[in-house]
This record gives C-alpha cells, structure tokens and sequence, in this order.
C-alpha cells in the first residue's frame, strides 16, 4: 500500500530504484520542458524529493517548493545539491555513505596499477597485434612508492589501507588533520604532491576544493608522478591537467570522474599514459544495490517518522 506523501522524482534513477520507490510512493516526474507549468499545478504537495548525485537539486527548484522537507539522494556526493539553500530552508539532505566505499576505493587501486603498469594501454598492444613486432615498453613499479591522498575520509582510508598492503608509504592532505591515524599530515597540497609519486584525488567536491588541484600542484607532481582521480573532476584543474598530460609534466593519470561528464577532453583520448573510466566507480551489482537499499531507508525513513538514516555530515 502506498503511503499519501508526494515525492518528486528530479532526473533519471536506475531500474532497481525506481521499481520500488514507484511501488512503495506517489512519485511525480520533474519533466524537461514546461517545469514552470508543471511546478504551478504541483509545487504544493511534495513534501520530498529523490533524486541522484549526477542529477541533483538546485535553489530554485527547492524554493519553488513550499512543502518541502527532505531530499533523499542516491550517490555519496552532494555536490549538485544546493545544501547552503536546503539549509536556510530547513530542508534535510541524506546520502548514501559507507556502502560504497570498498568499490570506490578497489577502483582506485585499479587506476593507479593500470596506469603505472600501462595494463590497459598493453591490453590495445596485445590486440593491435603489436606484440609480434616487439615487446611492450617498460612500465614504473607500484610497490614501495609514495601514495599521497587528497581527503583522508572514509573513501581515503579504505585507499590507504589497500595501498599499505603494497608496501606504499602513505601521506594526506585535508583542511584538518585526522585524529588517530599515525600517516602523516601535509598542510599543503603542494607539498604532499612534491613528495608523491601517486597523488590520489578523493576529497569532496565544494567550493573550497574546487580546483585546487591546480597548474602548480601538477608541476609539484613532477614528470615521474600520476594523479589517480576517483572524487569529482570539478577538484581538478581539468585544462592544467590536460596540459600536463600532453607537455609530459606529469607521468599519467587514472581518471573515473571529469569536468564535464559525459564529455571527457578530446586531448586524452590518444594518450596511453592516462586510463580513462566512464565514472563507474561505485558500480557494481552489489554496491549499487546496497545503494539502493539505503536510499529506500532513508526515503521509508523521513516519509513514516520524519527523520533520516543518514543525514549528510
Ligand atoms: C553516483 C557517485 O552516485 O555516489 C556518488 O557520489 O559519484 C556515484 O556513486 C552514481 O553515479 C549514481 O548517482
């Protein structure tokens, strides 16, 4: 039986979603064309939205919406939620946290082995039937080097404790040190990619990260350093990196998320020193499932007790 509350359903949500959630809510799509229209005859009744993290909610369509309370999203990142507006406005925000994380972090891993050991690039080698002209040209060793990690936060220290296992040193750079973790604390960004020979990206996307791996945080990297990318594109220079990449000044990259998505800078696309990942990150059958599962919570959550299971943090 459907609960009375009205959800809104604010851009596409996969299948093992939107079974559920149209089974178990009266949902209304946002449509593309005519939302003015649309908002004038429904505005008043959505107490909720859904939506996912390459989606989003912005302000406007939050103050549009007199009634509303609660946006439940699918995806870890927020960055595409207006929060500072669903703050003023008393609205509460949930993620899905922690189920992803082990996905996220095994991708990183795989980034940065493939990149470093060219795994993909001698995949295309192998099939080009290049090998029967001569060998493959030497790749650069993982174990032993020096990891550094941009965001040292649930992702990051799943990051970290894989990477240890390689035999890596591992250092961090965040606003803050982190309590009870004995990695060390570089209060510049330029300084941990100076003394990296893997720069991994998984800080959140805000307007205080935006950006700030910068031209000058690359050329710090240095010709024989990668930066491996698994947060957003939006905390990279994206033109700086581009540059990097084709001038050499950086040795490669693993990248899962870009600037523009889908739109991935047509500069990479002849490189073999940078791995490129259509951000699939987090998807698996398994995680995106628990995704699911924990979405459905939070949603099931706020529309019978008027909280949430995990509120953004
Ligand atoms: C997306 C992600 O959520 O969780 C995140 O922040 O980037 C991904 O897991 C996924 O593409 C579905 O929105």
């Amino acid at each position: 039986q459907k609960t009375t509350a009205t959800v809104l359903q604010v851009g596409p949500m996969p299948p093992f979603v939107e079974g559920p959630l149209h089974e178990e809510f009266n949902v209304l799509r946002l449509p593309d064309a005519e939302v003015e229209k649309f908002l004038a005859t429904n505005s008043g009744q959505v107490g909720v939205v859904v939506t996912t993290s390459v989606t989003g909610v912005d302000a406007h369509l939050m103050r549009a919406l007199p009634e509303l309370r609660a946006i439940v999203n699918f995806g870890v990142g927020f960055d595409k939620i207006d929060v500072h507006t669903a703050d003023e406005l008393g609205v509460v925000v949930s993620n899905t946290p922690d189920v992803l994380t082990d996905c996220v972090a095994d991708m990183a891993v795989g980034l940065l082995i493939d990149v470093a050991r060219g795994i993909s690039a001698s995949d295309r080698f192998v099939r080009r039937g290049d090998w029967l002209q001569g060998s493959y040209p030497l790749g650069t060793r993982v174990s032993g080097k020096r990891v550094g990690i941009l965001g040292l936060g649930r992702i990051g220290l799943a990051i970290a404790a894989r990477l240890e296992a390689f035999g890596t040193t591992v250092a961090y750079h965040g606003r803050r040190r982190v309590a009870d973790v004995t990695y060390p604390w570089h209060e510049s960004l330029t300084d941990l990619a100076e003394n990296s020979d893997f720069l991994i990206v998984a800080v959140a996307s805000n307007s205080a990260t935006a950006g700030i791996v910068s031209a000058e945080v690359l050329e710090a990297l240095g010709p024989k350093g990668y930066l491996i990318n698994i947060s957003r594109g939006a905390v990279v220079d994206e033109a700086a990196l581009v540059d990097a990449l084709v001038q050499q000044r950086i040795a490669g990259a693993g990248l899962d998320v870009f600037a523009h998505e889908p739109y991935v800078p047509q500069e990479l696309l002849n490189l073999d020193n940078v791995v490129l990942a259509p951000h699939t990150g987090s998807a698996t059958a398994e995680t995106r499932q628990d995704m699911a599962d924990l979405f459905l919570t939070n949603l099931r959550q706020f529309v019978n007790e008027g909280t949430l299971s995990t509120p953004i943090s």
